[in-house]
């Protein structure tokens, strides 16, 4: 893989850019992997890429029904922060965040990290009390947030509105390195990366059937035929159920859309990230100047990558109250995507009933920022057959123990 580079450009500029080879290579399948990752989203392609960069392991395909990056990781909103309640979740939030800052550099490949600052508000005096207890756990695990008033959250967004006329700003949640990255781009960048290190990404490719023998994996059915692993690494979202089902086994998950909206583009208007989790809402400004908003799931189970438009007015019209430019503005596009809900609002990140079996899994509406940190942490379940310290308290034993890990606060989106 020839290296991108500022010297790159300037190459390629002399010789009308004739000189810039495929991202990847687009290979058939081989007849045997030592691992097969399911899911060509952010999670499964850096699973595959820190086996290969922290364990050498290289024989891998990651296998995609549609095409790379086209489930959630291309559907989401961007947002990256890690200003988690509890322990386990800070810490592999705040891997994963750390991780983003030198994504770029690490992969080559610019995923255009913008650590611009995120403020989740505060309009209610019950999420006062939430967040300034998030504020002083998150100092007890050395991620940096931190507790501000409203006026210094006019200053650092002033289009916003803080008089209501509902929900007052009474305050916010801020964290400085919090911010967005170019989801595409993360995809893109991974499986670039993965493809030189001599694994195959094999897009158009759904698997049907997941074959065992003795209780353990063999191999798995594709719409590109029979493909046999030694291990296999379930990293499909919303899909999570379906190919627990092909599997053998039932995962603790419902499926449910969550959709995003953009307006027209517009000048620069705001440059911080805000999440308005009493209304329902979140906002922040695209490079290209689109307003981005999202809001909460539907309320009820469905495989629609659409969502309802019910939602769509619902979250317009809370953020209009605190956001009242937004009233003036066309909205351009609307999407869903399927996201896996957990009930404590964790992920799964686990050992299965079938040997040699993983799932990364239930990051529900959370699961972009967590990219890195994931597939560093399921890279090193993979390799090693049993979770190190990042992985360990995500296992599925949890819901049979009643030791839940209880982030429906900080999921930050209403579920
Ligand atoms: P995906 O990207 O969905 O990848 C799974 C892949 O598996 C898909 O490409 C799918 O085609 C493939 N697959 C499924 N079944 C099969 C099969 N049988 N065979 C082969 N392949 C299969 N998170 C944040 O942190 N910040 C946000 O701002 C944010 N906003 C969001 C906004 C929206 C509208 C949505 C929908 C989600 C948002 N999320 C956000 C959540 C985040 O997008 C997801 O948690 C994350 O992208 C999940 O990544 P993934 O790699 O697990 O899944
Ligand atoms: O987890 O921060 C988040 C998020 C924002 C929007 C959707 N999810």
């Amino acid at each position: 893989m020839k290296r991108y580079s500022a010297f790159a450009i300037a190459r390629e500029a002399t010789r009308y850019h004739s000189g810039w080879e495929r991202a990847w290579r687009a290979p058939e399948p081989k007849t045997k992997y030592d691992v097969i990752i399911i899911g060509a989203g952010g999670h499964g392609l850096a699973t595959a890429y820190y086996l290969g960069k922290n364990f050498g392991i290289t024989n891998v395909a990651i296998i995609e029904k549609g095409w790379l990056g086209g489930g959630n990781t291309g559907r989401n909103t961007t947002i990256i922060r890690s200003n988690y309640l509890q322990d386990p979740s800070a810490a592999i939030y705040e891997k994963s965040r750390f991780l983003y800052e030198t994504m770029s550099q690490d992969l080559n490949y610019n995923v255009m990290f913008s650590p611009r600052g995120v403020i989740m508000l505060a309009q209610t005096h019950h999420e006062v009390r939430g967040y300034q207890r998030t504020a002083h756990a998150n100092a007890l695990q050395g991620v940096p947030t931190e507790w501000i008033n409203p006026q210094r959250v006019k200053e650092l967004c002033p289009i916003i509105n803080l008089e209501g006329p509902r929900y007052p700003v009474l305050g916010g949640l801020w964290q400085a390195r919090g911010g967005t990255a170019r989801h595409d781009a993360v995809a893109w960048g991974y499986a670039r990366a993965c493809s030189d290190m001599g694994m195959d990404v094999i897009q158009q490719c759904e698997v049907t059937n997941i074959r065992r023998e003795g209780g353990k994996v063999v191999g798995v059915d594709t719409t590109k035929g029979a493909i046999d692993c030694d291990k296999l690494g379930i990293v499909v979202a919303g899909h999570s159920g379906d190919l627990a089902n092909m599997a053998g086994f039932r995962l603790p998950l419902e499926s449910v859309a969550l959709q995003a909206l953009v307006s027209e583009p517009i000048k620069p208007a705001m440059d911080v990230v805000i999440m308005a989790n009493t209304v329902h809402g979140y906002l922040s400004q695209s490079d290209k100047g689109e307003m981005v908003i999202g809001g909460g799931t539907d309320g009820y189970n469905n495989y629609t990558q659409r969502g309802s438009f019910h939602h769509v007015e619902e979250t317009v019209r809370a953020l209009n109250e605190t956001f009242p430019m937004l009233s003036r503005l066309k909205m351009l596009r609307q999407w869903g995507g399927i996201v896996d809900v957990t009930g404590d609002r964790s992920p799964i990140l686990s050992k299965t009933p079938v040997e040699g079996i993983f799932v990364n899994c239930g990051w529900g509406t959370g699961g972009f920022k967590a990219i890195p940190g994931s597939g560093w942490a399921m890279a090193e379940l993979v390799a090693d057959g049993e979770p190190r310290e990042l992985a360990s308290a995500f296992g599925l034993e949890r819901y049979q123990e009643g030791r839940f890990i209880d982030e429906s606060v900080a999921a930050g989106v209403a579920h």
